[in-house]
């Protein structure tokens, strides 16, 4: 589908405006529309997850902790897979809310990609270096959407997304170093030529909405504050986009059509994109560890 033919259908959670947005920046950020009691739930799921990760020692299947992460004093990067760490994330996931920004997005039949429920903690938290997303899991065509939630109010000083604006329309840019290892990260003597310089950062109240294009340029800075700040991202394709790899961070429901029907034939986009390693051999991890192998 074209977005054309997307923006025609009636939109269903945000707003016309905001879907054009996303079609011209590559990004769309809709303040606080998370319905409150909603929210309320996501963070409450998310502290204790944050609790139960103090009974752990080590980073296992759903828990990627830090280096210096204690009983005391919690560190957890990321949680991962969480749509398949508790039934509500899934329900969630397949919600009339989230499908329904998918759509809005990628067109009337949504699939599932996968989630993850990032955090930024206090004292620099993980800086996200600049990277597109597609490289790390192609597909045939560009309609995948990365849907986040900020659970807390996110300023520039707590480390927001920040996108570039329009770079969904240019190049994808190699994520690997000159020495051809896997870094998940644009190289910094090709940031200029990316535009990172003309980044906005996508700020906004809990509750916000953020959408990226999975061609778009985006990372996010320190953590600057005394505040964690945390992120539950899901991603979604539309239904006719097929991956050509292995996933790096597959989940049981990967590849589930959440909304709409099925494809019978593949969109084929005839844009290039460079091919990753080889994850279903390798292993994936996250993409702290690739950017922090650098
Ligand atoms: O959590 C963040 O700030 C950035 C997340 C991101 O870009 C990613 O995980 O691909």
């Amino acid at each position: 589908m074209t977005p054309e033919d997307i923006i025609n259908h009636p939109p269903i959670i945000l707003s016309q405006e905001e879907r054009k947005r996303y079609f011209s920046e590559g990004y769309t950020s809709s303040p606080a529309i998370t319905p409150p009691e909603l929210l309320k739930k996501i963070q409450q799921m998310s502290a204790d997850f944050l609790e139960k990760s103090r009974e752990l020692e080590a980073s296992n299947e759903f828990f990627d902790l830090g280096p210096n992460h204690s009983s005391q004093t919690p560190h957890v990067r990321r949680l991962r897979r969480p749509v398949d760490a508790h039934p509500f994330f899934w329900e969630l996931a397949t919600s009339e809310f989230l499908t329904g920004i998918a759509a809005d997005l990628v067109g009337p039949d949504v699939k599932f990609h996968s989630a993850k429920l990032n955090y930024k903690w206090p004292g620099g938290g993980e800086i996200v270096k600049w990277h597109q997303d597609i490289p790390a899991w192609p597909h045939t065509n560009y309609s995948p959407v990365t849907i986040g939630i900020y659970l807390d109010d996110v300023t520039t000083k707590t480390g927001p997304l920040a996108c570039v604006p329009g770079s969904h329309n240019g190049k994808i840019f190699s994520h690997y170093d000159l020495n051809e290892n896997w870094t998940g990260s644009i190289r910094p003597d090709e940031e200029n030529e990316a535009g990172v310089a003309d980044a906005v950062n996508l700020t906004g109240p809990a509750g916000t909405v953020i959408a990226i294009n999975c061609r778009t340029v985006h990372g996010s800075s320190s953590n600057l504050t005394d505040q964690t700040r945390p992120l539950l991202l899901f991603v979604y394709s539309s239904a006719d986009a097929f991956p050509w790899t292995a996933a790096p961070t597959p989940t049981s429901k990967t590849g589930e059509i959440v909304r709409g029907i099925s494809a019978k034939f593949p969109h084929i986009d005839p844009r290039p994109c460079p091919v990753p390693p080889d994850w279903a051999r390798l292993g994936y991890g996250s993409i702290f560890t690739a950017q922090s192998k650098m």
